[in-house]
């Protein structure tokens, strides 16, 4: 049999969703692996215990999203999902981040907080392992599964005072995305971007969990058709936006919102860090916002800041303006 990429994940696993969407965007062959526990593939690797975990065709495995995304990027470079443009590009990485770190908190809020929710998400998470587990392991894994993830719900913000700051942001991300996607199709063009499947992978579970779901049909079903339609987008050849004209409104409203909901929680998260507070606590939308530090996190926000400090001062003169008009550059200079 032909070498091919094994994607070993889940159907309820955003990060596992995001990253079919882009192998199959990128038409790169893969297989779907999708049973069983695919976290034992990346402990019996040596790797962090997350899925989803690739295993390329020369035998190496990986896992990490956005670590992912950027090796495919090296080794396949038609259908590229990073703009063009350098400046876009950063763009995107921030996006994507916002994405991956941020519209997770409402993933996992909707998701564990609900007792419908709750109650699908087990099923789900159980089906996906074994569709054909018997009634009472059944009935003791869900029960596990729910008590696990019920009691993380502190440590990644999830929180009743934090409440209504995810469920506020969720909506502004709807109401800005649909308008954004009834104008150009993805975020940066008519092709998708890093940023697109950031968002993506945490949408794609918001559209099926019951209660985010009926939310984002009624409030933004050009949200729920986009998400359909890039889940296999390999059919789409499009163009990235025009890097000289100035961005479409929609696009700085999504980065202005990252500006007053993720960045300053980023920054308040590496302060805590570097001084060993046990609690990272700010405003957030006018309401006050805590959690306990998150040194992932504390990584995330590295990483931003060094990627914008090594771009050229002449990019930096084109994306400085955006940056700071959406107030997030000083977060991230
Ligand atoms: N930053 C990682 C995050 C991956 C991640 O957190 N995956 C979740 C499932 S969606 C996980 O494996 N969590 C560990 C666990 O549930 O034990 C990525 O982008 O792939």
């Amino acid at each position: 049999m032909a070498a091919h990429y094994v994607l070993h994940g889940f159907n309820p696993s955003p990060y596992s969703v995001k990253m079919r969407a882009i192998l199959r965007y990128r038409r790169i062959p893969f297989v779907w692996h999708a049973l069983g526990n695919p976290r034992d593939v990346a402990v019996a690797a040596g790797l962090p215990p997350v899925i989803p975990v690739l295993k390329f065709p020369d035998g190496r495995v990986m896992n990490d999203s956005t670590l992912l995304a950027y090796a495919l990027e090296r080794e396949h470079p038609e259908r590229s999902i990073v703009p063009d443009d350098p400046a876009h590009a950063y763009l995107s990485d921030l996006l994507e981040d916002f994405g991956d770190e941020w519209i997770t908190k409402m993933m996992f809020h909707y998701r564990w907080y609900y007792a419908a929710d709750r109650a699908f998400a087990q099923d789900w998470i159980v089906t996906s392992r074994d569709p054909l587990m018997p009634a009472a392991r059944r009935q003791a894994e869900k029960q596990a599964f729910n008590d696990r993830q019920v009691g993380r719900m502190a440590i990644v913000g999830c929180t009743e005072q934090n409440r209504p700051i995810i469920e506020d942001s969720y909506r502004v991300v709807l109401d800005t995305l649909g308008r954004h996607v009834r104008t150009i199709p993805f975020l940066f063009g008519s092709r998708p971007s890093l940023a697109d499947f950031g968002f993506y992978g945490q949408l794609q579970i918001l559209s099926v969990d019951p209660t985010p779901m009926m939310e984002m049909r009624d409030r933004a079903p050009d949200v729920y058709c986009w998400l359909l339609r890039l889940d296999d987008a390999s059919g789409i050849d499009g163009a990235w936006l025009d890097p000289s004209m100035p961005l479409p409104e929609t696009l700085t409203a999504l980065l202005r919102h990252c500006g007053e909901t993720y960045l300053p929680f980023l920054a308040a998260n590496t302060r805590a860090l570097q001084v060993g507070a046990s609690e990272v606590s700010l405003d957030i939308l006018g309401r006050p916002y805590a959690q306990a530090p998150f040194r992932y996190q504390g990584k995330c926000h590295d990483a931003l800041a060094r990627k914008l400090a090594a771009l050229p001062v002449d990019m930096r003169r084109r994306l400085d303006p955006v940056l700071e008009e959406t107030g997030c550059l000083r977060y991230l200079a």
